[in-house]
């Protein structure tokens, strides 16, 4: 199969624990994948959608158990314990193997198994990172072939003597309390039981292109983020990238393809990546960026032709829906979906859709679909350096507390802000919906070590350049009295993509707060935006003794991480802490 004695002897043992009918090696042609798509049309893994209005479309139907990943459920398998740090799920890594093994034994019995080769990042990238995923599930090789370069190329690169991620998959009896997703950051290895949604199962992206490469990256010296990536041309032509970290379900895909309001005219948008970045430190002592997927797992609830014109061209055709809803003439449909709701709907679990049964599309249905497609995808996106960062952007769902915009005081405090982000957790993942949890730098699902470690790692690189980016928070979700969003969002967050661009350059002033620097009022560009200047003000406004509040939750969070803890956030803490006590004084 393969001339790589690593890789023969892996699938060799793999087969011999899984006991599979037949074995294929994953050539990514178009033969093979038309072979898929017609058996798993045959057998009811795939739905064909109206070819007319969606042109080699499909929908699948998950296990209605396995709609999202399972945080409670994955691990991280290290030797030290403390390596894997509270923010992780920990096993000693001969427990996970001894936990998950059993359960692979002939689970592949009247299955074929696939063995796929991919490659995260660009063709002929430095950056780029191979693995393989063995797994017996035809959606995840469907899915994992638009997600990741997937195949010969793969291949060969594996071939000429590069490393690999071991990812195995077996979708088990897709049983909840058999259901285990184990990273062997140490041993370069995946083994995911029992599901096969998204990230449970297509291995190249949560596990492989962060936890796994989240190790990896701080024995290297690189960050491999949750991050979108985005390309901001102005009106005389020059275009700048910008890298931003929200939780999953909080708008990464829609500032990645983002359409700006008619009112700032020249200015553009270019999507590089909309889920996850890979970081490096040029020579210049930039900080350069690859996305290393393909394409988008997109959440589809709330997508529109008004809320993200880019993605709705993109995912028309050639695109596979997993748990939305269809119609009578077989179109995909979700709630927040252009146009009337139609009077008949099968819904996501396949009955026609009764209210009763809650919504008609699963809030974490989704679409996978390849980023060539989209309108936006930016011309730099599979250039092997990747392209210069200017500044890093986090953000979360928070109804109150973070106000719209603020840029952080140096490295320090950005890598501070960040760690402090929180977020109102989102149907992404199984569990309650709407909790305000500590989410630093979107990772706290996806860092394959601890947290604290991490944060020492982020504060490293400010000895290493004095070019890295300029670091801001973002918060789109405020609510106002009512529960109705008070900023727009969507497009008109090119309003603050501009500031932050602006701000790259020193060009506006800022008013200094405790927790940052906050625009003044004339610099945020909200020409053609009908919003009373109340609403702008309540977004921007820092109350000290709402913070102070903030402040002290930010360090009990930080206190669980112990000694390991860098010093500078407790610095940062002292500071804000006395700033804020210091501005109420003088209130
Ligand atoms: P993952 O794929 O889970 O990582 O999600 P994501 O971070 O890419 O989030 P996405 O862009 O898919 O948005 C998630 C949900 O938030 C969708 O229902 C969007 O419609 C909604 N959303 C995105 N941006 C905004 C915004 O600026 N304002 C408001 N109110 N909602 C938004
Ligand atoms: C997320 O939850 O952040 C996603 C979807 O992007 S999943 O692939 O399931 O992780
Ligand atoms: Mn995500």
């Amino acid at each position: 199969m393969t001339n790589n004695p690593e890789l023969t002897a892996w699938i060799d043992a793999v087969a011999a624990l899984t006991t599979p009918d037949e074995i294929h090696l994953v050539d990514g042609s178009d033969d093979e994948h038309e072979n898929l798509i017609n058996q798993m049309l045959a057998d009811g893994t795939l739905e064909k959608l109206n070819e007319k209005t969606h042109p080699n479309c499909f929908l699948h139907r998950s296990d209605p158990s396995d709609v999202a990943r399972v945080e409670h459920l994955t691990f991280v398998c290290t030797e030290n314990a403390e390596d894997a740090g509270p923010n992780n799920n920990w096993m000693a890594p001969a427990e996970g193997h001894a936990k998950v093994d059993p359960l692979f034994k002939g689970c592949m019995k009247g299955r074929t198994m696939y063995v796929i080769p991919y490659l995260m990042g660009p063709y002929g990238s430095p950056f780029s990172r191979a693995g393989v995923e063995i797994t017996d599930s035809p959606y995840v090789v469907a899915n994992m072939r638009i997600m990741a370069r997937i195949g010969r190329r793969a291949l060969d690169h594996i071939e000429a003597g590069g490393s690999f991620v071991r990812g195995l998959h077996s979708i088990g009896q897709l049983d909840p309390n058999q259901r285990f997703i184990m990273h062997f950051p140490e041993q370069l290895m995946i083994k995911s039981f029992g599901s096969g949604y998204g990230g449970n199962a297509l291995l190249g992206k949560k596990c492989h292109a962060l936890r796994i490469a989240s190790w990896q990256a701080r024995t290297e010296g690189w960050l491999a983020e949750h991050m979108l990536i985005l390309g901001i041309e102005d009106p005389q032509g020059n275009t700048s990238y910008v890298a931003a970290a929200f939780p999953s379900a909080c708008g990464k895909t829609n500032l990645a393809m983002l359409v700006p309001p008619a009112a700032l005219e020249g200015w553009k948008v270019w999507t590089v990546g909309d889920d996850i970045a890979w970081m490096h430190l040029g020579e210049d002592g930039r900080l350069w960026a690859i996305n290393p997927e393909a394409g988008f797992f997109g959440v589809a609830p709330g997508t529109s032709l008004k809320t993200n014109p880019n993605c709705m061209n993109t995912l028309g055709r050639n695109a596979i829906y997993t748990n939305v809803a269809v119609t009578p003439d077989g179109q995909p449909w979700w709630e927040g979906i252009d146009g009337d709701k139609p009077s008949e709907l099968i819904d996501w679990q396949g009955r026609p859709h009764d209210p009763a049964n809650g919504r008609a599309a699963h809030p974490n249905s989704r679409f996978t679909v390849a980023a060539s497609q989209c309108p936006s995808y930016s011309d730099q996106a599979n250039v092997p350096q990747g392209v210069p960062i200017s500044a890093l952007i986090f953000g979360g769902r928070r109804s109150a507390v973070a106000p719209l915009v603020f840029e952080a005081l140096d490295w320090e405090h950005g890598v501070f802000t960040a760690a402090a982000v929180a977020s109102e957790t989102t149907a992404a993942a199984t569990g309650a919906v709407g909790q305000v949890r500590r989410d630093p730098m979107a990772m706290k699902p996806f860092c394959g070590y601890n947290f604290a470690d991490y944060w020492t790692h982020w504060l490293t690189f400010k000895d290493k350049s004095d070019k890295l980016p300029k670091i801001f928070h973002v918060n789109w979700f405020r609510k106002n009295a009512e529960g109705k969003f008070m900023w727009p969002g969507f497009g008109d967050n090119m309003r603050v993509l501009k500031w932050i661009t602006e701000r790259c350059e020193n060009k506006s002033n800022v008013t200094k707060t405790p927790i940052g620097l906050i625009p003044n009022g004339a610099d945020l560009d909200l020409t053609g935006l009908n919003l009373d200047q109340k609403v702008v003000d309540a977004l921007l406004a820092i109350d000290p003794d709402i913070w102070s509040t903030e402040v002290e939750a930010i360090e009990e969070y930080f206190g669980s991480f112990g000694d390991r803890l860098p010093s500078a956030m407790r610095r940062q803490v002292e500071r804000i802490k006395r700033e804020l006590t210091d501005s109420q004084k003088a209130a």
